[in-house]
């Protein structure tokens, strides 16, 4: 009878969502996204496909986030989060991208029943599957959130748990804990990067420590939820000054447009609600769900040009900080003797600049490469003790294997019974507070930031210093349109195109004629364009060798 049953409200599900002809979705970089309005069929087939990964995981909890992220706000779009917080498993996009696709009720059912088979998940089961839901600020959220419902609820016996309207990192880290054991309200959240920032600051030597002018950073919040979450805690957040613009309050503007981490960074000029008046001032920019952190000052009052700090170099910060407080245990082995071997990883994209990649080899760091998408470069860095990772574009964060914290723990607890004042000690503290402010579910702006603004203090660094970290190389990002993006097949984490098999020829001969020339297409994961990246010596260079490549894609593809 219970089948019977979950049979009928697949169908009735299905029927209630059928899928617009002509509409064809694809997981992509980071989930299914299209127009907002057209979406409702995906996030519906996503509700069900998160509940299924619940039951398949034991009723642990999944999330799944409504959310575009950097696009335009008339776009939408939908993700899973696995119980770790991080993104679903990648061996389950061919089932998501068959289930948003089934044509119509009777073979969407076919297809979960065949995968519910094949995977043993236990329908009907003792286990109930359990998905925490969050959204952000776009219009269609509300209308969507009803359609990811519909969806989980078709699958008997699960539970949901709406979490409101939130920035993505906030949901992912909310599964995480829940599955954890841990608190997981918004409040928990709030709680947590307030102590571990508050921590992070106590341990600033006293010698260091930022004067009033330091104190002052400007958060563009892209018009989206992550700047209404910073002014809901920045009064707490003792020792900064913090002004958001773009808030997303009323008539302060559209989400993400002219504004944003992802405008700040590829345009690099002053975001919408800029001026003069803040030259030379520290500012950060978020995206429209607050997963992409990028820093910028205005460097001078005749244009609106930007110096731009990027996911590269907030992954330098980092990395130096990391591998000094580790240096700081290791070096003489500690007090109690003992020290605290660690694998530390950097993990980037092709889309780094060349001269971050230089800089943390000269480091003597581990830098190994993943194609474009979180969901690739947390994986990688997984496998190390500590993994840092950033694309060039904010995203990133900080990850702990579970054995070094434990390590960790321990060393801190014997060092504050044996020598509590020491350098050692307060080097074990620091990383300690930094494993709690650092998302560790997902790369986080508001977390990310709050660690760039205490590694800042800690080092008594200003703006300048951050940015004469190491110089740029020119280069420059374009987007093509092209009637099938899926015609370029990429290998070498993104390096190199295998198919059109002409097109990698063509950009070995371009880039050949510049000097530190480097060049790059892939098809973007959440836009329907092909990207163009081109890295040389001068800015001229560097849009000179974009361009003459994006025209011979055009070309072929176009
Ligand atoms: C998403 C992904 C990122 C990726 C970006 C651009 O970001 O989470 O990992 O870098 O898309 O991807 P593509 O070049 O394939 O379009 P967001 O901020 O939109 O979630």
């Amino acid at each position: 009878e219970q089948e019977q049953e979950q049979r009928r409200r697949l169908l009735d599900v299905a029927s209630r969502f059928p899928l617009p002809s002509g509409c064809r979705f694809s997981y992509g970089t980071a989930g299914f996204r299209a127009d907002g309005a057209t979406m409702a069929p995906a996030v519906c087939r996503a509700g069900i496909l998160a509940a299924l990964r619940s039951l398949k995981l034991a009723g642990a909890a999944v999330g799944i986030v409504i959310t575009a992220s950097h696009n335009p706000v008339g776009d939408n779009g939908v993700k899973i989060a696995d119980p770790d917080g991080g993104m679903m498993a990648q061996h389950w996009e061919p089932f998501a991208d068959a289930l948003a696709n089934a044509p119509d009720p009777d073979a969407l059912l076919q297809l979960v029943l065949q995968f519910v088979k094949d995977e043993g998940i236990p329908l009907g089961g003792h286990h109930r599957a359990q998905v925490l839901l969050g959204r952000d600020t776009r219009p269609t959220g509300g209308y969507l959130l009803g359609a990811a419902l519909q969806g989980i609820n078709a699958v008997v016996g699960s539970h949901t748990i709406d979490m409101g309207i939130l920035t993505t990192p906030q949901l992912h880290w909310m599964v995480r804990c829940k599955n954890k054991g841990i608190k997981a309200s918004e409040s928990d959240y709030f709680t947590q990067l307030i102590n571990s920032f508050r921590r992070m600051l106590e341990l600033v030597p006293k010698d260091k420590g930022g004067d009033e002018l330091a104190k002052k950073l400007i958060v563009d919040g892209a018009n989206g939820i992550g700047g209404v979450k910073l002014e809901q805690i920045k009064a707490e957040l003792s020792g900064l000054d913090i002004i958001v613009r773009n808030s997303g309050k009323e008539g302060e503007g559209i989400l993400n447009h002219m504004c944003g981490a992802d405008f700040v960074q590829k345009e690099r000029v002053t975001p919408h609600g800029f001026s003069s008046e803040d030259l030379g001032v520290r500012c950060a920019s978020l995206d429209g769900d607050a997963d992409r952190l990028v820093y910028f000052r205005m460097s001078s009052a005749s244009d609106n040009k930007v110096d731009l700090v990027d996911g590269d170099k907030i992954l330098s910060l980092f990395a130096l900080f990391i591998r000094e407080q580790l240096d700081i245990i290791n070096k003489n082995g500690s007090q109690v003797n003992k020290s605290l071997p660690a694998r530390l990883g950097i993990v980037q994209t092709a889309y780094a600049n060349g001269a971050s990649t230089q800089f943390l080899k000269n480091l003597g760091l581990e830098v190994v490469f993943t194609p474009t998408g979180v969901k690739y470069l947390h994986k990688k860095a997984l496998e190390y003790d500590i993994g840092i990772y950033f694309e060039a574009n904010g995203h990133g964060t900080v990850v702990f294997s579970e054995d070094f914290i434990s390590q960790l723990e321990s060393l801190s607890n014997e060092l504050s019974q044996a020598a509590n004042g020491s350098a050692q000690y307060h080097a074990a503290m620091r990383l300690m507070a930094a494993s709690q402010l650092i998302n560790q579910a997902v790369g986080d702006a508001l977390s990310g930031l709050l660690l760039v603004e205490a590694i800042l203090q800690y080092k008594g660094w200003s703006f300048q210093n951050w940015c004469e970290l190491y110089s740029d190389l020119p280069s420059r990002q374009l987007k093509v349109k092209v009637i099938d993006r899926s015609s370029i097949v990429t290998t070498d984490a993104e390096t190199k195109v295998s198919q059109p098999s002409s097109l990698q020829e063509l950009i070995d001969k371009e880039t050949a004629n510049y000097t530190h020339g480097r060049c790059f297409v892939r098809p973007s994961g959440t836009e329907d364009v092909v990207r163009v990246y081109a890295e040389a010596s001068t800015q001229v260079e560097a849009d000179s060798l974009a361009k003459s490549v994006a025209r011979h894609v055009e070309h072929l593809l176009g």
